[in-house]
């Protein structure tokens, strides 16, 4: 096991890595900026080091100044947290070759995921269900017409070098579709420097599903079910929960046997997302992402498990400290994001925060760097914090998170807490009556 390890991240998730290398042991390093002297993991890890000015691209984005962070402390291992440098294969493979151990998949793994076509092609490969569409890249006008033609309109075009969203057009006709794929080209082009594109069948109105997988890096891997991440704006997501409200047990184990045997195929190290969209009762691949992610806490919740030991316990060389068959799920979580944004435009509001008070009691996790008297740097994400409830059903855990909002008390800035409040009103929520689109619509319904 690691004597030291150094987090390349700042806020909650940096706490929350700080957290799992205490209960294990290991002496933690903070990294950051000069902006962040003040925040609260410096003062929480057990040693703090400066690498480089406010903006990230000149600090937590700094793969040189990290490195030497690592061998001016002797942290022995980096957990990269999730953003920043999380899913950047050459920071993973710059680790490697100082003999700094990554704690997440392999530079190769990384890459793979980190291009969409490729990422499709392996998943398909691995048996995992994909959505109809263009087999790779699509060069032309004329070729896109003719896969269109195959799988019927609607089609979506997708920039290969995208993801999150980013470059993606519909096509309605063969008429829509000849502007939507030069727009998605020229898009691309400008925002990845890639213009390539590839076409899918358009679905509706899913919901967006993912499975929690983790490997061990030698063959063995376990799934821990699904969360729905359906409510979300402008592709950030909002408000989590888990299990997902309409998937059954069946369709669980049937889906996450494959995408657990798909990563065990590959020997993945570590833990992993695989992203579908999810309608008729259809599973289908989008992505998927190597980090552990933002909304990990409510598969924590109801499996009962710490999935940061077990990133840091299997790039040790460790074993996973459960098995598929330990893996039971209990009851239902749900995970609001409070951002230092002010509704219903969103707009980020960093700002001095005069009072702090976390909520608490049975079934309530509050993630956040918070702290009376803090000043929120305007450089980084308005992410500030996430409040998460474990209830014994869904029912329950509605009543504790509408109970938890109530104490949380964040004054001096805006914040999403409105939004919860007005949210867990609404029929579809309580329910879980909803899909991609609903949070969209309903913003526009109660803000026009
Ligand atoms: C789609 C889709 C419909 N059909 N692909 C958006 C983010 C990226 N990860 C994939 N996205 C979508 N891909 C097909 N074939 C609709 C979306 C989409 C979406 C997906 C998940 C969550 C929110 C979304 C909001 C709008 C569009």
């Amino acid at each position: 096991m690691f004597n030291k390890i150094l987090i390349a991240n700042r806020g909650e998730i940096a706490l929350r890595v700080i957290r799992a290398c205490r209960e294990m042991g290991i002496t933690s390093v903070a990294v950051h900026s000069t902006a962040d002297a003040d925040a609260m993991h410096v003062r929480m890890a057990d040693e703090s080091i400066c690498i480089g000015p406010a903006p990230s691209s000149e600090s937590y984005l700094n793969k040189a100044a990290i490195i030497s962070a690592c061998e001016i402390t002797g942290a022995e291992a980096v957990h990269p947290g999730y953003g920043f440098l999380s899913e950047n294969a050459a920071f993973a493979q710059a680790l490697e070759d100082h003999g700094i151990t990554f704690i997440g998949p392999s530079a190769e793994h990384i890459r793979i995921m980190g291009d969409k076509i490729t990422a499709k092609e392996t998943a398909k490969s691995l048996g995992i269900p994909v959505v109809p569409g263009s087999d790779g890249g699509v060069p032309d006008l004329e070729s896109a017409l003719s896969v269109a033609e195959g799988i019927g309109y609607p089609v979506i075009i997708k920039a290969t070098a995208g993801g999150g969203g980013r470059g993606m057009k519909v096509a309605k006709s063969a008429n829509e579709l000849e502007i939507a794929f030069r727009t998605a080209r020229s898009e691309a082009k400008a925002a990845f420097g890639n213009d390539e594109v590839y076409i899918e069948k358009y679905l509706q109105k899913p919901r967006h599903i993912e499975i929690q997988v983790f490997g061990d890096g030698r063959g063995k891997a376990v799934h821990l079910g699904e969360r729905d991440c359906s409510l979300q704006r402008r592709h950030q997501k909002v408000f989590e929960e888990a299990p997902g409200p309409v998937i059954t047990p069946a369709m669980r184990a049937k889906i996450g046997r494959i995408c657990a045997e798909a990563v065990a195929k590959i020997a993945y190290i570590g833990a992993g997302t695989i992203e579908f969209l999810y309608e008729d009762g259809e599973f289908y691949f989008i992505e998927m992402n190597t980090r552990l992610q933002v909304e990990h806490p409510v598969t924590e919740a109801i499996f009962g498990v710490d999935l940061v030991r077990e990133q840091i316990r299997v790039a040790s060389g460790m074993e996973m400290s459960f098995t598929q068959d330990d893996l039971v799920i209990n009851g239902h979580a749900i995970e609001v994001r409070i951002n230092a944004e002010k509704i219903p435009e969103f707009a980020p509001r960093p700002g001095k925060v005069k009072v702090f008070h976390a909520p608490g009691g049975l079934g309530v996790r509050m993630d956040s760097a918070l702290y009376g008297g803090y000043s929120i740097p305007p450089y980084y994400d308005s992410l500030i914090g996430k409040l998460i409830v474990h209830g014994r059903d869904r029912p329950e855990a509605l009543a504790r998170l509408n109970r938890a909002l109530g104490e949380l008390v964040i004054d001096g800035i805006e914040t999403t807490i409105p939004l919860f409040h007005a949210l867990l009103q609404d029929p579809d929520i309580q329910t879980g009556d909803y899909n991609i689109h609903w949070l969209e619509k309903w913003l526009a319904k109660q803000f026009g």
